[in-house]
């Protein structure tokens, strides 16, 4: 292997003339149509770019089978990872092959046309085990595979129009070739990229540092905006803390640039990938440390890979890729020495203190507003980092009421909203089942449909609040748990679902009968009602149960602060 770059010359791109492109726009109007997803759209950047090359396009099914069992194109060339446009079988019905189609964006623009030399329903159980190492859902992409992707592949040459437009960080993007010019021009011979989906921390630094004095070589700090694994710090969060610490790297032999990759977590064959994209933007030397693009445990609890599989992989593959690896041991901190070390490298283990402060640890610590140690972090990074994420007291929340009608959620509910708006701080917005019902859902009834539609509003418009700090109380019946479950994942995202089970019984309810609906569906003047003549799945793990048949409102609403208070979410 050749640690000089043999060739910064530029890279084919897949991108006609500006005067073609205009033109092809034009014509490509008339194309069937497909609208690319967020994950097609980044594939779709890197191989009109010139990331992906050799990649012409989407894979045919010929190279496909080849990459997901040989990791091989079927002419031989090493590449790991399936780069292929899925899309549904309704669209593929009327898809004929030879036929061009446009590729757009997600507002419509079309970024490049495509020749289907292939179409196929591939088998997605085979390509996980293969690729991914196991058909579990539990890692990303196979999860992807199964419940995002469409069920039908078609592949063929790419002609690129334009790129995705981007509106941030515009100056930190470059193309391959864009990033080949400036090492051409600063004479940067010999290139360690440092691939990562992290703020970067002391631990970091360290180890790029030490990359390059091993290498000899400059660096790039060549982080992933495109798509990570979900749950990751977003990118504008990561970008400002990149830029927080630029300072601490020397300038005249390091530079950094925004990679628009979506990551398949894909371990070992994640790295050779890495590693064969690094190759075409022009680096020699790529950092693989412990854990490479790890997806994380699998359903079982354990590891999807070794943690040094990935190195393994690359080092038997790297003569042939042409980009050399720089392999690191998991880097902790030595407290007697006050500085970073490769853990394997420790002869005196047991007489020093080994510090370390896990990604779940750093999560925690922001969560709860604890210190993190400067040994840790740098200051500016963490001061980003709170910045995204305020101590729990201070983040938005939803607390959903859910139980039969009549079971005083309502009641309970307001009585909640007014001790908060008491306490303050927070904006409150109570979405009670009858305010969404006449505000948002006027136009719907009781079925299973549009019970579900009105819970997912529900859940939409609480997300939103969580999401911009606020508190939501939503008060629904909501008797089915996949549609609370659903409801949950999407605000969990941004921020505490309390789920509040009011678990005043159906005897007890219809023994009240408030608004006398009970003895209307009794004698079946209102159908579909909940609990006489239709469903109410009873939450099996709900955050807080009520009983108010022997308890005030008072005190149920206490109960709830309370529940909040342990939770984090209010400051005692
Ligand atoms: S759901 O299932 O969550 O969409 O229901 P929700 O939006 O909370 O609306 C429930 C209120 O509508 C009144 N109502 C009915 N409830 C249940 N089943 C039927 N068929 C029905 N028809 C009308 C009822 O007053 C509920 O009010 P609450 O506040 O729950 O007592």
């Amino acid at each position: 292997i050749s640690p000089m770059q043999s060739n910064l010359s530029p890279i084919p791109e897949l991108f006609v003339s500006y005067d073609s492109a205009q033109k092809l726009k034009t014509e490509a109007g008339e194309l069937t149509s497909h609208d690319l997803s967020p994950r097609q759209i980044c594939d779709l950047e890197l191989l009109m770019n010139g990331g992906f090359a050799p990649l012409k396009g989407f894979l045919g099914e010929e190279d496909y089978n080849s990459v997901v069992d040989t990791m091989r194109l079927a002419d031989g060339t090493l590449w790991p990872m399936p780069i292929t446009l899925d899309v549904s079988e309704k669209f593929a019905d009327g898809i004929e092959l030879g036929q061009d189609i446009a590729l757009r964006d997600q507002e419509g623009v079309i970024l490049a046309t495509m020749t289907v030399t292939d179409k196929w329903v591939p088998n997605k159980a085979h390509e996980a085990e293969k690729v991914f190492g196991a058909d579990d859902d539990a890692h990303p992409a196979v999860n992807y595979l199964h419940n995002k992707a469409g069920a039908v592949y078609l592949g063929g040459p790419v002609t690129g129009i334009q790129q995705p437009v981007h509106y941030d960080f515009k100056a930190r993007r470059d193309t391959p070739n864009e990033l080949r010019a400036y090492f051409r021009k600063m004479g940067w011979r010999r290139v360690v990229a440092f691939q990562t989906r992290n703020p970067l921390h002391r631990a970091h630094q360290e180890l790029t540092f030490r990359a390059a004095r091993e290498a000899q070589a400059n660096l790039l700090i060549h982080p992933v905006v495109g798509m990570t694994k979900p749950g990751d710090v977003d990118h504008f969060t990561r970008v400002r803390c990149y830029e927080a610490v630029q300072d601490k790297y020397p300038a005249a032999t390091t530079t950094m640039s925004l990679l628009p990759l979506a990551m398949r977590m894909a371990g070992p064959r994640e790295a050779v990938w890495h590693g064969l994209i690094r190759k075409n933007y022009g680096c020699t030397h790529f950092i693989v440390g412990r854990d490479h693009a790890g997806p994380g445990k699998n359903s079982a609890g354990d590891d999807f890979y070794g943690p040094y599989d990935a190195q393994d992989l690359f080092r038997e593959h790297q003569d042939e890729m042409g980009i050399e690896m720089v392999d690191f041991k998991h880097m902790v901190y030595v407290q007697e020495r006050a500085q970073y070390e490769p853990a394997d490298e420790i002869a005196d283990k047991d007489n020093v203190t080994i510090l370390n402060i896990s990604g779940t640890e750093l999560r925690r610590r922001l969560r709860e507003g604890l210190e993190i140690p400067e040994w840790f972090s740098f200051p500016e990074v963490v001061k980003e980092l709170r910045r995204t994420s305020p101590p729990r007291s201070q983040q938005g929340f939803t607390v959903f009421f859910t139980g039969f009608s009549g079971s005083g959620k309502s009641t309970i509910a307001n009585a909640l909203m007014v001790k908060l708006m008491e306490m303050g701080g927070r904006p409150v917005t109570l979405l009670d089942g009858d305010i969404v019902r006449k505000n948002l859902s006027s136009e719907l009834g009781f079925s299973k449909e549009h019970r579900d539609l009105n819970i997912r509003r529900i859940g939409y418009v609480a997300s939103e609040i969580t999401k911009n700090g606020g508190i939501a109380i939503c008060a629904p019946i909501a008797p089915y748990s996949a549609t609370r479950r659903a409801v949950r994942e999407d605000i969990e995202s941004f921020g505490a679902f309390v789920e509040v089970h009011v678990a005043t019984s159906l005897e007890e309810c219809e023994r009240r009968d408030r608004k006398g609906l009970y003895k209307l569906a009794r004698e079946g003047k209102i159908k579909e009602f909940t609990g006489i003549s239709d469903p109410y799945d009873e939450p099996k793990n709900p955050e807080l149960r009520l009983d108010t048949e022997s308890v005030d409102v008072d005190n149920c609403a206490h109960q709830v602060l309370l529940k909040l208070e342990a939770m984090g979410l209010i400051a005692a």
